[in-house]
């Protein structure tokens, strides 16, 4: 018996032949009939936005891992080379909408304003979510793989229900599209057309396994089974991905439904700060990445435009010691949590065994205390 797979329905999904890319990698800018409508009014000013965000974000990637390091954060896992895939939609979403993300969505968390004091309680295993999710409208970071896919559609739904103008964008990684989670998420949002953004930021890895173990077929042809029109993008390109994501909220917003964005990225670093990529790939692979260097293509841009790139990398630079001062300063002065607190969150009205617990738990920790 032999199997055709269908040709891949072209109105569905774009980019397939090659990642949509607008910004080449010696910072010309490449023609893009889909994309470039949608960049129209990014000027110089607006791509130096983007260029410093970009900087920060990896400064405070850079920074966290080395507190890592330094004992005074427990975990870290680095987004190293995925900046552009997250600060193109992040600069994209409007004030009003949600993100529903996985643990690695530091630009994200960053763009929408968490505080840095909240967000490093969260790596110093001191708090759950350290940040209010409705004062920023970001979801606590995810550990269940593709788990806040389920969320994102979930709140999509209601935004439909209640007539409100808000788009959900969840973003998960590769690894995520093989999960339940995922599948359940792509069937709820088209059959209920829910105003939904699907980010996967495919960075080559789910932990050690690489992506074409999970897939045969681009991961963006996947949603098409579902009925999700979808683009596979370049993630390196901040350009490509602010245009993407905004077709896709401008398709959300105007009632047409979800859309899916494959974001084609690479995670230069390890998958966190206990794993040894070494193990599992080779470093000819990271380097051939490191060409493709996020950054590095919009200063190339950027020199093009004629912008004086003393001034702006200072500027960035400025901004992004900054920032990591504000969060070194953050993360060593958090507070612990006080362990008894934990029970008073778990129901509205705590229960008889609850409270055995709690008392249990008293016992348990003056008992260390004593000992000591
Ligand atoms: C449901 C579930 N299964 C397994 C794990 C363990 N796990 C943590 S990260 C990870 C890989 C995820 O890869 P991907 O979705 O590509 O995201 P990335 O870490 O590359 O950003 C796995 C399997 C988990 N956290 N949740
Ligand atoms: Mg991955």
């Amino acid at each position: 018996m032999s199997i055709t797979v269908p040709a891949p329905d072209p109105e569905l999904a774009a980019g397939l032949d090659g990642p949509l890319t607008v910004l080449d990698l010696d910072g010309t800018r490449l023609p893009s009939e889909l994309l470039d409508p949608h960049l129209r009014d990014i000027d110089e000013h607006a791509l130096t936005n983007l260029y410093v965000d970009m900087v920060r974000v990896r400064r405070l990637d850079t920074e966290a891992f080395a507190l890592t390091r330094q004992g005074q954060l427990v975990l870290w896992p680095p987004l190293l080379g995925q900046e552009a895939a997250q600060v193109g939609p992040a600069r994209a979403l409007g004030e009003q909408d949600w993100v529903f993300g996985s643990y690695r969505e530091h630009g994200f968390a960053l763009l929408r304003g968490a505080d840095m004091g909240e967000f490093a309680r969260i790596w110093k295993a001191y708090a759950h979510s350290g940040w209010d999710p409705r004062e920023i409208r970001m979801a606590p970071s995810q550990i269940i793989i593709g788990a806040q896919t389920l969320h994102g559609v979930g709140y999509a739904m209601a935004a439909k229900m209640d007539g409100a103008d808000e788009v959900a964008l969840t973003t998960f990684g590769d690894g995520a599209t093989s999960e339940g989670d995922v599948n359940e998420a792509l069937v709820w949002a088209s059959t209920f057309q829910a105003p939904v953004v699907f980010l996967c930021q495919n960075n080559q890895y789910a932990i050690s396994e690489p992506v074409h173990v999970q897939s045969g077929v681009p991961l963006a042809l996947r949603p098409t089974g579902f009925g999700i029109p979808s683009m596979r993008v370049d993630g390196n390109d901040v350009l490509a991905m602010h245009a993407a994501a905004r077709i896709a909220f401008d398709r959300a917003r105007a009632g047409d439904g979800p859309t899916f964005i494959e974001a084609v990225t690479y995670r230069r670093g390890p998958h966190t700060t206990t794993d040894d990529p070494k193990r599992y790939r080779d470093e000819a692979e990271v380097e051939a990445w490191i060409a493709k260097d996020p950054i590095d293509r919009v200063e190339r841009a950027l020199e093009r435009m004629g912008a004086n790139m003393e001034a702006v990398r200072a500027e960035a630079k400025i901004r992004a010691d900054q920032l990591a001062k504000e969060f070194r300063a953050a993360a060593e002065h958090a507070v612990p949590p006080v362990a008894d607190e934990i029970f008073d969150n778990v129901y509205a009205q705590p229960t008889r065994r609850l409270e055995r617990q709690r008392l249990e738990h008293r016992a348990f920790v003056s008992s260390i205390e004593g000992a000591k």
